[in-house]
This record gives C-alpha cells, sequence and structure tokens, in this order.
C-alpha cells in the first residue's frame, strides 16, 4: 500500500500543492554539450560557465526527490547519428564547422551517445529512473515521456536544468497545455542570459500563474521535511 504524502510549498504566485507519489522531478538537459567548454553551447557563443553555477543545487534536488520517493526524469536533447530527426531548420543554424552532427571536443555535436551528450556526472542517472532522448526544445516533442507520466499516474511536475528560457519553459509550456500543474525550481534553473532567467520566472508565475509556479529549492525542502513529520 502506497501512502500518500501531501506537501505544499511556499511558491509564487500562491502555495503549490503536491501529492508525493503523482509528482515527478524533471531534470532537463544537464548534458556535458550545455555546461562544460567545447559543446552545443559554447558553439552557438555562449559562456557555459554560467550553467555550472546550479549544478550543487540541481544535486541536492535530486537527492530530495529520490529520498522522498518522487518519480526521476532526466532529459537529453540530443539526435540520432543519422540526423534524421534534426531538421535543416535546426542544424544550419550556428557556425558552419560547429552546427549539430559536426565534431567537437566531446564528439559529435548533439548527437546520441557521444561524450558531450552524456548527463554531466554529478546528475548521472540511477536504476529507475528515465532518461528521455529529445530531439527538440521542449520534452514531449517526439518522445515517449507523455505515456510514460501517465502510465504512471503523474499529474504533477517540478522541473529544474538548462536553459530556463529554451528547453526549460518550452518543456513546462507543453506540459501545462498537457494539464500537468507545473512548478519551477528557480536556483536549479540557469540561462545563458541571467536576463532571459528572470524574465522567464517572471512570465510563468504571471498572470496568476498562466504557465505554473516557481519556488525556490529551499521551499521545496522546507514543504517536503514537514509532510514527513
Ligand atoms: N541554446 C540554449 O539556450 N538552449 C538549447 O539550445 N537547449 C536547451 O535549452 N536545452
Amino acid at each position: 500500500m502506497t501512502i500518500e504524502v501531501s506537501a505544499e510549498v511556499s511558491a509564487l504566485p500562491t502555495p503549490y500543492a503536491f501529492e508525493v507519489s503523482r509528482t515527478a522531478l524533471v531534470i532537463i538537459d544537464m548534458q556535458r554539450d550545455f555546461i562544460e567548454p567545447g559543446g552545443f553551447g559554447e558553439s552557438l557563443g555562449n559562456d557555459v560557465s554560467l550553467l555550472a553555477g546550479i549544478v550543487p543545487t540541481v544535486a541536492e534536488l535530486l537527492a530530495l526527490a529520490r529520498k522522498a520517493g518522487c518519480l526521476v526524469v532526466h532529459t537529453r536533447e540530443s539526435h540520432a547519428p543519422d540526423l534524421a530527426d534534426c531538421p535543416p531548420a535546426k542544424r544550419l543554424r550556428g557556425a558552419p564547422q560547429m552546427r549539430i552532427g559536426e565534431p567537437g571536443p566531446m564528439g559529435r555535436i548533439l548527437v546520441r551517445g557521444e561524450p558531450g551528450n552524456a548527463i554531466i556526472d554529478a546528475l548521472a542517472p540511477i536504476d529507475g529512473e528515465l532518461v528521455i532522448d529529445k530531439p527538440g526544445k521542449g520534452a514531449f516533442y517526439a518522445t515517449r515521456l507523455g505515456e510514460d507520466l501517465s502510465l504512471r499516474g503523474i499529474t504533477h511536475l517540478l522541473f529544474a536544468g538548462v536553459t530556463t528560457e529554451v528547453c526549460v519553459q518550452t518543456s513546462m509550456r507543453e506540459a501545462n497545455d498537457r494539464g500537468y500543474e507545473c512548478l519551477l525550481i528557480e536556483d536549479a534553473t540557469a540561462s545563458y542570459f541571467p536576463a532571459f532567467k528572470q524574465a522567464s520566472l517572471e512570465m510563468i508565475r504571471s498572470q496568476g500563474g498562466i504557465v505554473g509556479w516557481t519556488a525556490s529549492f529551499a521551499a521545496l525542502r522546507d514543504a517536503l521535511e514537514r509532510a514527513s513529520r
């Protein structure tokens, strides 16, 4: 028998309530390609050191979700080696020698199975966790994520990862349209552009939570501690 644990997080724009057994942590694209030098993120002209700063908080969040018994989902932005799932409109952007599929310091850029496509060691998935390879920015587009979540009765999603305004926000909007109640953990997400992160947090929770809620990691941890007493 599963004992229901209900938690309420101090969040914006209102408190966010969830049941642990119906909640998944979705960690978006914490892969070497975005966080380490020599990958896709840098190929687009970005300073990747900005993203490394959230790794300790995402690691704490992952440990908390595992301890609470939440489903954990990791995503990777990645393409098949023949790039059949990468439309030219996506492949042809950016500097010509550093496009998706070209060789880079960590193998072919954004290609499945290459070293740069691996999730960073500090956040490596363990048995029982889902790893979703996604060819788009959103985690639901052309993946089995929707089926995987509905098979497990998941209704609430906690989001973390990179980058806030691109893959995290796109995934959160896809989830919101599919009826999931979504909470973005503010200090467990980052952008190459701090102003874009801030704007994303504000637009997500504006208009009464038009896309969802945002809260700090500490607020989530406090809510789970209160719930387990
Ligand atoms: N460039 C950028 O900000 N992000 C991406 O290309 N992918 C993700 O956000 N994962």
